[in-house]
C-alpha cells in the first residue's frame, strides 16, 4: 500500500517537475567516506562502504547499485546469528530528509561480485547508486586497506 502510494507520488513529481532530484521537494543523495576494502588477488568478492546522506527535503529510497567494474553490486546487511556472521539483502532503503545511513564493516555493505579488473590500494571504482525516483548518484570508491579517517 505504502509502496504503491510512493510510486504514484514519485510519478506525479516526475510529471509536474519534470526532473526529480534537481529541485523542488526532492530527495538528494550525497555519498561520503566511500571506500572498498582491499582483497587478495583473484578474490571474486569485495565489499564497499560509505555514508549515504539525504541532503534534500524529501525522502530518498535507494533501490540498488551497479558498477562497470563488477559483474554485480548488491546492498547487503551483515547479521550475527549464534556467533556466525551472515549476510542478507538489504532491500529498499529509505533515507529521511537530513538523515544518513552508514555502510560500515560488520553492518551494511555494498557486495561487489566478479571484479572485471585487478583492484589494488590507490585504485578507484565508480559505483552508481539507484534511487526510486530515478537518477541516483555515481560516486568514486577508492580501494583502501582500512577505513578513511572521518573526523
Ligand atoms: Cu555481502
Amino acid at each position: 500500500m505504502h509502496t504503491k502510494w510512493r510510486e504514484r507520488w514519485a510519478m506525479a513529481l516526475l510529471l509536474t517537475i519534470g526532473s526529480v532530484g534537481q529541485a523542488g521537494a526532492a530527495g538528494k543523495l550525497m555519498v561520503v567516506h566511500a571506500w572498498i576494502r582491499t582483497a587478495p588477488p583473484g578474490a571474486m568478492m569485495l565489499a564497499g562502504y560509505a555514508v549515504l546522506r539525504n541532503v534534500g527535503d524529501a525522502p530518498v529510497t535507494v533501490t540498488g547499485a551497479e558498477s562497470a567494474d563488477f559483474g554485480s553490486v548488491s546492498l547487503h546487511q551483515s547479521v550475527e546469528e549464534n556467533g556466525v556472521e551472515r549476510m542478507r539483502p538489504l532491500g529498499k532503503l529509505e533515507i529521511a530528509p537530513g538523515a544518513s545511513v552508514d555502510f560500515t564493516p560488520g553492518g551494511r555493505h555494498f557486495m561487489l561480485m566478479q571484479p572485471k579488473r585487478d583492484l589494488k590500494p590507490g585504485d578507484s571504482v565508480k559505483i552508481h547508486i539507484s534511487t526510486e525516483a530515478g537518477g541516483g548518484v555515481t560516486a568514486d570508491f577508492p580501494v583502501r586497506d582500512a577505513a578513511p579517517v572521518t573526523h
